[in-house]
C-alpha cells in the first residue's frame, strides 16, 4: 500500500494572515509543519475526490520540498490530477489563470510575496478556489480551527514528480502533469491588449525597463514583453527566478526600486519604468519624471480601461481596499459605476468579481488586477499600461497629470513601522479604538474636523458575510483621512501601516511634494495614536 496514514501532533500557529500562511522557512522546516497545514486544508474542503488541484510557486528557498510534499498528499487523499507549473513554478496570477481554464477545484500557491526568501527568509502556502481565488475567511478559519487538532494526515510513499520534465507522470495513481507556466497566461494577455499597438510603440523607439527583481515575472516579462512584443533584449532585468531573489528583497516600491526610480528621473532614462514582486501580482509604475502612486494607478487604469480590447465595453464597476485612496471613487462616480470598499487583502473582492459587480479591483500596496483572474496581477497592470500610453500617445506623466485636472488629486502616502513589539503594536491599536467614539465632531489645527472614526466592519453585498476590525479609520469632512491598521503579512513581531491622504480639488494645486502635503495629518496621527513615543521610533522602517 503506498498511502500511508502518519501519526502528527498539531502547532498552535498555523493561522492564515493576509494571503495565506507565511511564515519564516525555519518554522515551516519543523517536523510536519507543512504536512500538518496542508492536511488542515484538505480537511477543510469537501468533494474533491478525482478532481484537480494545481499547484505552483514563486520559486523561493523550500518551495521544490515542499511542491513535492503537496504532490504526494494531493494523491494520498484523492485528488484524481495535479498540474503543476514546470520546476514548480507558478506566479499568483497564473496560478490563478490555470484553475480557472482548466476548471480545477482549486489551487495550491506557495509563495510569501513580497517577503525575502532564501534558509532565513520567509515562506508562504495559500489555498485558492475554484474561481482561482484566494479562499474566503470562512475556509481559511476552518483551516486554522482543524489545524488546532489535527493527529494525523495522509501521504503517499511515492518517489518525487520529474518537475523539468513537461507532459504526464503519476504520483500513487493520480495523474500529474507539468505544464509551462508561461504559455496559458501568456495566451490571455494576448485577448486583453492591444498587442499591435503596444508592438508600434516598441518599435517606434519606445524605452522601457522592467525589474523582475529575481523573481518569478521573469520568465512570463521575457516571453511578453521581449518575445511577442518585441520590446529589446535587455528590456528586462533580475529576469531569472532565484530561490533567495538574490539577495534582495522582492517588493516594487521606492526602497527596494530606488535605483529604478532614480533612474527614470534622470533625462537620458528610458519612458517607462515597471518591477513585479515576489509572486508577480504586484507592480510599480514610474513614468519619465513621474511615480504613480498606485491608489491613482488604479483610477487610472479604470477611467482608461475602455481604451484596451478586453475592457472596450466599459467596466461594470471597481473594487478598493478599505486603506487604498479614494481617487478610483471619483472614477467610479463621473463613469456612473458601482464602487466597492473591501477589507485589505483580495480574498475580498472575489464575490464581486463573480457576481460581476465589479471588473477593477486595487489596493495602496501596489496590486492591481481585473475579472480575468481572481488575484491581482502585476504583468497586467503593467500590459494595461503600455496599452493606454500606446493608444493615447502621450507620456505617463500627461497622462496623470491630466487625470489630476479632471478628477482632482488624492495625495496619499503609507508609513510602515516594522518589527515593532507585538505587545505595544496591539496596546496602540486597542487605545485608539477607545478613543475613536469621542473624536466624531471635533476640529484640529485650522481645518480639520473628523466627520467618522470607527474600526471599519465589511458587510459583503454578495454573500452577506460579516468581517470586522478591519483598521482604524479617522475620516474628516474635507475628505482627508487617517487610516492605521496592523499587517496580516508579516513574520516578526508587528508591522504597523499607518494610511494617510487628503484631495486637492481639480482646480486645486497638484505639485506638492507628497509628505510636505501630508505633514499636518502625519502629525496628528502621531499625537492621537502616540506611535512614535509608544514603540520609541522616530521614523517609519518605509514610506511607499
Ligand atoms: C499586504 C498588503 C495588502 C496585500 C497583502 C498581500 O498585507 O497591505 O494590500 O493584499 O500584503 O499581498 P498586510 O496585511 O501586510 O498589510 V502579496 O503581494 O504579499 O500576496
Ligand atoms: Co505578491
Amino acid at each position: 500500500m503506498t498511502i500511508q496514514t502518519i501519526n502528527t501532533t498539531p502547532y498552535d500557529d498555523q493561522k492564515p494572515g493576509t494571503s495565506g500562511l507565511r511564515k519564516r522557512v525555519k518554522v515551516y522546516q519543523q517536523e510536519n509543519y507543512v504536512e500538518n497545514y496542508l492536511q488542515a486544508i484538505f480537511d477543510s474542503l469537501e468533494d474533491f475526490q478525482g478532481k484537480t488541484l494545481v499547484i505552483g510557486g514563486d520559486g523561493r528557498f523550500y518551495n521544490d520540498v515542499a511542491i513535492q510534499t503537496a504532490i504526494r498528499m494531493a494523491a494520498a487523499n484523492g485528488f484524481g490530477k495535479v498540474i503543476v507549473g514546470q520546476e514548480g513554478l507558478l506566479s499568483t496570477p497564473a496560478a490563478s489563470h490555470l484553475i480557472r481554464h482548466y476548471k480545477a477545484f482549486g489551487g495550491l500557491v506557495l509563495s510569501a510575496s513580497h517577503n525575502p526568501g532564501g534558509p532565513d527568509g520567509d515562506f508562504g502556502i495559500k489555498y485558492n478556489i475554484g474561481n482561482g481565488g484566494p479562499a474566503p475567511e470562512k475556509i481559511t478559519d476552518a483551516v486554522f480551527a482543524r489545524s488546532k487538532v489535527i493527529e494525523s494526515y495522509k501521504i503517499a510513499n511515492e518517489r518525487d514528480v520529474e518537475l523539468g520534465r513537461l507532459g504526464i507522470q503519476n504520483s500513487a495513481g493520480m495523474i500529474v502533469e507539468v505544464v509551462d507556466p508561461v504559455a496559458d497566461y501568456a495566451a490571455l494577455m494576448e485577448t486583453l491588449f492591444d498587442f499591435p499597438a503596444i508592438e508600434a510603440l516598441f518599435a517606434s523607439g519606445f524605452r522601457m525597463t522592467f525589474d523582475a527583481m529575481h523573481a518569478i515575472t521573469g520568465p512570463y516579462a521575457h516571453a511578453i514583453l521581449e518575445g511577442r512584443l518585441g520590446a529589446p533584449v535587455g528590456t528586462v532585468v533580475n529576469g531569472k527566478p532565484l530561490p533567495d531573489f538574490g539577495g534582495g528583497h522582492p517588493d516594487p516600491n521606492l526602497v527596494y526600486c530606488k535605483d529604478m526610480f532614480d533612474l527614470l528621473m534622470t533625462p537620458e532614462g528610458p519612458d517607462f519604468g515597471a518591477a513585479s514582486d515576489g509572486d508577480g501580482d504586484r507592480n510599480l509604475i514610474i513614468g519619465k519624471n513621474r511615480f504613480v502612486t498606485p491608489s491613482d494607478s488604479l483610477a487610472l487604469l479604470a477611467a482608461n480601461a475602455h481604451l484596451a480590447p478586453g475592457y472596450k465595453g466599459g467596466i461594470a464597476g471597481i473594487a478598493r481596499s478599505m486603506p487604498t485612496s479614494a481617487a478610483a471613487d471619483r472614477v467610479a462616480e463621473k463613469l456612473g459605476i458601482e464602487m466597492h470598499e473591501t477589507p485589505t487583502g483580495w480574498k475580498f473582492f472575489g464575490n464581486l468579481l463573480d457576481a460581476g459587480r465589479v471588473t477593477i479591483c486595487g489596493e495602496e500596496s501596489a496590486g492591481t488586477g481585473s475579472s480575468h483572474v481572481r488575484e491581482k496581477d502585476g504583468l497586467w497592470a503593467v500590459l494595461l499600461w503600455l496599452n493606454i500610453v500606446a493608444v493615447r500617445k502621450q507620456s505617463v506623466d500627461e497622462i496623470v497629470r491630466e487625470h489630476w485636472a479632471t478628477y482632482g488629486r488624492n495625495y496619499y502616502t503609507r508609513h510602515d513601522y516594522e518589527e515593532v513589539d507585538a505587545g505595544i503594536a496591539s496596546g496602540l491599536v486597542d487605545d485608539l479604538r477607545a478613543k475613536l467614539p469621542g473624536l466624531v465632531g471635533q476640529n484640529f489645527g485650522d481645518d480639520l474636523q473628523v466627520a467618522y472614526a470607527d474600526d471599519f466592519t465589511y458587510h459583503d453585498p454578495v454573500d452577506g458575510s460579516t468581517s470586522a476590525k478591519q483598521g482604524i479609520r479617522i475620516g474628516f469632512t474635507d475628505g482627508s483621512r487617517i487610516v492605521l491598521r496592523l499587517s496580516g503579512t508579516g513574520t516578526v513581531g508587528a508591522t504597523l501601516r499607518l494610511y494617510l491622504e487628503n484631495y486637492e480639488a481639480a482646480d486645486g494645486r497638484h505639485d506638492l511634494e507628497t509628505q510636505s502635503a501630508l505633514e499636518e495629518l502625519i502629525e496628528l496621527a502621531d499625537q492621537l495614536s502616540g506611535l512614535k513615543q509608544r514603540t520609541g521610533r522616530q521614523e517609519p522602517s518605509v514610506i511607499t
